[in-house]
């Protein structure tokens, strides 16, 4: 078996299945993509990343990709074998990658663009949109009685999805944390521990990198 993991430690889709490569103990190789992306487009067309591939297999798609890791390493699967716990953890991580993850992704492509092409509506669209996933996703969790994860008892790939994105957006668009005290207590640890509460094992190395790296770069 070898896997390799076409990533980018800055991007948030790629600790999707960084999550879960360290949550599944399952060995794998990095390969890091920078700006020329022409080795992967001969891959997967659109060079979007993460892109696994496993022996012959090539698939892209951070979801799809944490749900193919499931069949590597001894974890409880990421995809809970319940059909309807499987639909929570997928409907969940939908809402972590439409929600937070698209409008981080807006503000920080907005700050990279030219000072002429500057889209302020867009922004403050996706700055309402962060508002709307922290309150959707706090009553999800609150008073739940559950461990605590978003989709149910069990660390998903729903957590794998909302634990970067949650991560990042607090630092573009604060999180209120006495009006969203469930959601806080998901972030409080930060991403690297919450990767470690899944099952007590420690955090990948590479997202502890993530919290000073974004300091350097805020943007509002
Ligand atoms: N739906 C895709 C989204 C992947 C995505 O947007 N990846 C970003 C990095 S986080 C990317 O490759 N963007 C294109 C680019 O940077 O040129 C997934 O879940 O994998």
């Amino acid at each position: 078996m070898s896997l390799f993991l076409y990533e980018h430690p800055f991007a948030m889709y790629c600790w999707k299945p960084l999550i879960a490569l360290y949550e599944r103990d399952v060995p794998f190789t990095a390969e890091l993509v920078e700006a020329d992306r022409s080795a992967l487009a001969a891959l997967w067309p659109p060079a979007s990343i993460p892109v696994l591939v496993d022996d012959s297999v090539v698939l892209a798609e951070s979801s799809i990709i944490v749900e193919h890791l499931d069949r590597h390493g001894d974890a409880p699967s990421l995809i809970p074998t319940d059909p309807d716990e499987a639909l929570q953890a997928r409907l969940w991580d939908r809402v972590a990658d439409g929600y937070l993850t698209t409008p981080v992704q807006r503000i920080v492509g907005d700050a990279l663009r030219p000072s002429d092409a500057k889209d302020p509506y867009g922004v403050s669209q996706a700055h309402a949109t962060l508002d709307l996933a922290y309150a959707t996703l706090d009553r999800q969790l609150d008073g739940r009685d559950h461990g605590g994860w978003l989709a149910g008892d069990d660390f998903t790939l729903a957590d794998c999805a909302a634990a970067p994105a949650l991560h990042y957006a607090d630092v573009l668009h604060p999180l209120d944390r006495d009006a969203h005290p469930a959601l806080t207590a998901l972030l409080r640890p930060g991403t690297d521990a919450i990767v470690g509460r899944s099952r007590g094992r420690g955090g990948p190395p590479v997202p502890r990198a993530i919290p000073a790296a974004l300091a350097r770069t805020r943007v509002s």
